[in-house]
């Protein structure tokens, strides 16, 4: 069905970005992404998988060119995905992390409100599972407290709160997802998921010989990016904004989540005979375990995750195969 609407990513070129890019073109949005230019990894590869996105120059930094952007976009919908996403990196940049993922919600609200959209305008804001940081209870719903762990999850509750607050201050249609991890074949090499299937996937094919990680105690609740897109969409299309945990209501270790890959590429032993344990992959503070209760959004939003734990580890490395096997 053609909607006809206009919406603004923020963040486009991230793993969730290019999801909901697709998401959105595939329902007929007319959709423009937010670039600077400069810290993104992915413009590129934006540009030649999903040519029809407008791409406007822009910063979560700078006031300026958020008016200028949101002028010439007049969006139906703003999508703010836009932030630095890895939290062992906000450890090594607090106060850019501040800056980006916290303040710069607040400076595309109040762009908002300068150029007075605030009531034509929705506003989808990705809030983190990782502003439960120290769980206060389990499984998190969204009336858990808050106890972040990290200058990322300090950030993302200064983001979230403002939000609500400008909800509430300015009668504003403003919904944030609180995701709990999601990944797919868009994730950052960063991030340990990817880590570990683009690495058993090198091993698989000789390319290497260890994987080195951090940890392999925490656990988390992981689900596929594509399924958790559509919630964002769906929350904006409520006739009243609200706050939604987005989960799959399981939790899994890192060490069980390369086992499982190691397992399905066919090595046994994997963990025993190349996993290493490196302290530069250790974080001065851990979230030990994250497991969301999504009722509200199965509910209220008619959402449900579709791919499995299992299935999300073979998708990621069958990817990773691929990719492996066609370059050096
Ligand atoms: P997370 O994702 O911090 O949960 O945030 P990440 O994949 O980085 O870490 C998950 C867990 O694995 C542990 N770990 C390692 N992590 C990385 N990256 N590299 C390693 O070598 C390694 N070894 C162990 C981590 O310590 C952690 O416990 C993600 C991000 O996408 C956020 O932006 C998002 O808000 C949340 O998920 C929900």
């Amino acid at each position: 069905m053609k909607t006809g609407k206009r919406a603004l990513i923020t963040g486009v070129t991230g793993q969730d970005g290019m999801h909901l890019a697709e998401l959105l073109l595939s329902l007929n949005y007319e959709v423009y992404g937010l670039v600077n230019g400069q810290r993104q990894a992915n413009g590129e590869k934006l540009a030649k998988s999903f040519p029809e996105v407008i791409q406007i120059r822009g910063d979560l930094t700078d006031f300026g060119s958020l008016t200028k952007a949101l002028s010439v976009v007049s969006p139906d919908e703003i999508y703010n995905l836009g932030a630095i996403s890895f939290v062992g990196m906000s450890f090594r940049q607090p106060e850019m992390t501040a800056n980006i993922t916290g303040l710069g919600t607040l400076r595309l609200l109040e762009a908002m409100r300068s150029l007075g959209l605030e009531k034509q305008t929705r506003f989808y804001q990705a809030s983190s599972s990782e502003m439960f940081g120290k769980v206060q209870e389990v499984p998190q719903t969204e009336k858990t407290q808050f106890y972040p762990r990290s200058p990322y999850g300090v950030a993302k509750v200064f983001a979230h709160n403002t939000c609500v607050n400008y909800r509430e201050a300015y009668d504003m249609h403003i919904s944030a997802g609180i995701l709990f991890n999601h990944e797919g074949e868009h994730r950052g090499y960063e991030f340990v998921t990817r880590k570990i299937t683009s690495t058993v996937a090198r091993i698989k094919l000789g390319k290497a010989n260890e994987l080195r990680l951090g940890t392999l105690d925490p656990q988390r609740d992981w689900g596929y990016a594509g399924d958790y897109v559509k919630a964002m969409q769906l929350m904006l299309q409520q006739d009243v904004p609200d706050d939604y945990v987005i989960a799959t209501g399981e939790t899994h270790s890192v060490g069980e989540f390369a086992q499982i890959a190691f397992e399905i590429a066919g090595i046994s032993d994997g963990i025993e005979k190349y996993v290493k344990i490196d302290d530069e992959f250790k974080r001065p503070s851990e979230v030990d375990l994250l497991i969301g209760d999504a009722s509200k959004a199965k509910k209220q939003l008619s959402w449900k995750p579709q791919v499995s734990f299992r299935e999300l580890i073979e998708l990621m490395l069958e990817n990773d195969l691929r990719i492996e096997s066609d370059t050096k």
